[in-house]
């Protein structure tokens, strides 16, 4: 085999749980398994970004949304982890854990809304698409820059904590955030001040086309946790009941005042960085393959088939009652229209500045004679 990346390079030592075919758990397993509702929401979530996340990429290819950073391979990374922390507590994203606000209960309609920029995005357009809020499920906006979202995590989690709530943030990022300043000031931050937050890396391979063996010469992203004086854990990200079981308890820690922990889900980025990437340029076919044959879904179906949850004719109607409820919301989508202008100057002040006033006059003025401007086709380079 060439050198592609694989689930456990030497040295590493992953936490499992489940086995790779899905048909059971490893032998010598222990600690608290999740309840039959838990796993099957967690599948249902999982289902939902795979085809959320193959609508959309159609719809771009049809040039109907201007772009889409899939999360296909990385479904049990995502979807487990979230579905340890509870309704209270706040989750800070990166690109690919979008789905997770309709894990925690945003409709359907609302993510594709997003997606479209329309006058029902509650970002009101203003944001790419694929860069979620959902004030509603304690979701905060997420930017663009790789890493801020981890020092806001970590502020809030030290605001929580003064107040005396209860409330734990979870931080997620990227491997190749865990290059940025932000990931070091937030590591550093929440060990000294016992935050209750949980870092949670999804390692899945790549930083655009930078293998993640040559972002850090560490040997796992999860022991960067010792520099910082944190526990840090390196799991197995394609594994539902692993990634559950390490970030409950990382949870459960961070709730009873014990501060913050690290855990790197190993998983793949089976698509390309984004709807404008092209992934051949950069990698093997090999590699590809290799993880395709991982597939998170495909294991955690063969799991819940296996005991007895889930059969394949309940899981088909479960995806074609999902697939109908995208297309419903894809359709009314389409009937909404772009926000209006006047909403380009709301939410920073409580009253807009003059010279913004002004400009929206004359935006309007210059609309109402010449209608609005054409279309262009402006494709953004990640
Ligand atoms: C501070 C900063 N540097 C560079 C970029 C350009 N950029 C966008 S996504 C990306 C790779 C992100 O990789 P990773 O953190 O592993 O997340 P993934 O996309 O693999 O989920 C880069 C370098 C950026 N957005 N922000
Ligand atoms: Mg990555």
């Amino acid at each position: 085999m060439s050198d592609i990346r694989v689930l456990e390079p030497e040295g590493v030592s992953l936490v499992k749980v489940m086995r790779e075919d899905g048909r059971g758990l490893r032998k010598g397993t222990k600690g608290p398994l999740p309840n039959d509702e838990t796993l099957l929401s967690i599948h249902r979530a999982m289902l939902t970004t795979r085809l959320m996340d193959d609508r959309m990429l159609k719809l771009q290819r049809q040039g109907r949304v201007a772009f889409v950073g899939s999360s296909t391979g990385q479904e049990a990374a995502i979807h487990a982890s979230a579905a340890a922390f509870g309704a209270e507590d706040w989750i800070f994203s990166a690109l690919r854990e979008g789905g997770v606000t309709i894990q925690r209960g945003m409709p359907i309609r609302e993510y594709v809304a997003h997606m479209f920029g329309n006058a029902e995005d509650t970002a009101k357009g203003r944001q790419m698409p694929n860069h979620f809020q959902c004030k509603d499920v304690n979701f905060p906006s997420w930017s663009s820059v790789l890493g801020t979202q981890l020092p806001h995590a970590v502020g809030a989690a030290v605001a929580m904590k003064r107040r005396g709530e209860k409330s734990v943030t979870c931080a997620y990022s990227g491997d190749g955030a865990t290059s940025s300043c932000g990931f070091h000031s937030a590591m550093n931050f929440a060990a000294v001040m016992k935050a209750p937050v949980v870092f949670v890396v999804i390692d899945n391979g790549w930083a655009i086309s930078v293998p993640s063996a040559e972002q850090t010469a560490a040997k796992s992203y999860g022991t960067k946790a010792v520099a910082y004086g944190m526990p840090g854990v390196d799991v197995d990200g394609n594994d539902v009941i692993a990634v559950w079981q390490t970030v409950r308890e990382a949870v459960e820690r961070a709730r009873a005042g014990e501060g913050p922990t690290l855990l790197n889900l190993r998983s793949y980025r089976m698509g390309g960085h984004s709807s404008s990437d092209d992934p051949t340029r950069y990698r093997a076919d090999e590699e590809v393959e290799y993880w395709a044959k991982r597939d998170p879904l495909t294991r955690v179906e063969a799991y819940l088939a296996k005991q007895g949850l889930l059969q394949q004719a309940a899981r088909e109607t479960m995806a074609e009652e999902i697939t109908e409820a995208i297309a419903e919301a894809v359709t009314h989508a389409e009937t909404v229209g772009p926000p209006a202008l006047e909403t380009l100057v709301e939410d920073v002040f409580a009253v807009p500045p003059k010279h913004l006033s002004k400009q929206v006059v004359e935006a309007l003025r210059i609309v109402a004679e010449q209608g609005e401007a054409d279309r262009v086709q402006g494709a953004f380079p990640l």
